[in-house]
């Protein structure tokens, strides 16, 4: 983490999501991810419709959100190898925990972290996370590499939404009163960022 960032650099989005602009130092985060990687891959899920997501995705830590034909769910197993997904570093914990704090979520402790890659042209369509057991815990959002624009909109998936770019070592807290808010993330513009090139990532912590 960047110090100073915990004292008032934060920014209200709407009741109960927090940005945190720069809040994470992401030279520490590319080996973490590429070690998390090399055990359980980046692979397209694919949706309850038959249709794959053009982001590409992976996790770490006690459980994994996963979906495929069945629908979405959390599991303890990659289904691409069989074995449990690889442990969630240190690190990560420490940079969720702290980011939570940081926006009046003390005490969250994340059992799963979801890694979504971007290239530009992909994007991610309005959705509500509600996959969890516990909607009294928030889900914080790391954005590395490239920047988006990050959308919400309220408890309806139509109407009126508010954006905000994201960039690299942001972080976004997504909780108490828009926990379950309609959000989602346009499709990515070409561009290249110095440690992570043409691509984003977007790690987000959750207690499943
Ligand atoms: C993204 N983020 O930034 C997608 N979900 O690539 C999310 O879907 C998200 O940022 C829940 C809470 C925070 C998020
Ligand atoms: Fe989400």
């Amino acid at each position: 983490m960047k110090s100073g960032d915990l004292f008032g650099n934060s920014q209200a989005l709407c009741p109960g999501m927090t940005l945190l602009p720069g809040f994470v130092d992401t030279r520490l985060m590319r080996p973490l991810i590429e070690s998390i990687l090399s055990s359980s891959p980046l692979r397209h899920m694919e949706t309850r419709r038959g249709h794959f997501m053009s982001v590409k995705t992976s996790n770490c830590g006690s459980l994994g959100w996963v979906s495929d034909r069945r629908g979405y769910h959390y599991s303890e197993i990659d289904p691409l190898n069989g074995n449990p997904w690889p442990a969630m570093p240190e690190l990560f914990q420490k940079i969720a925990e702290q980011a939570a704090k940081a926006s009046g979520f003390s005490g969250f402790r994340p059992d799963s972290c979801l890694i979504n890659h971007y290239v530009p042209g992909t994007q991610m369509g309005a959705h509500q996370d509600k996959d969890e057991k516990d909607f009294s815990a928030p889900i914080v959002s790391v954005s590395m590499g490239i920047d988006a624009r990050f959308f919400v909109q309220g408890l309806e998936r139509r109407g009126a939404s508010t954006s905000v770019e994201l960039s690299d070592g942001d972080v976004v807290v997504f909780g108490g009163p828009s926990r379950l808010f309609y959000h989602g993330v346009r499709k990515l513009k070409p561009s290249c960022h110095e440690l992570f090139g043409a691509s984003r990532w977007n790690l987000t912590f959750r207690k499943a």
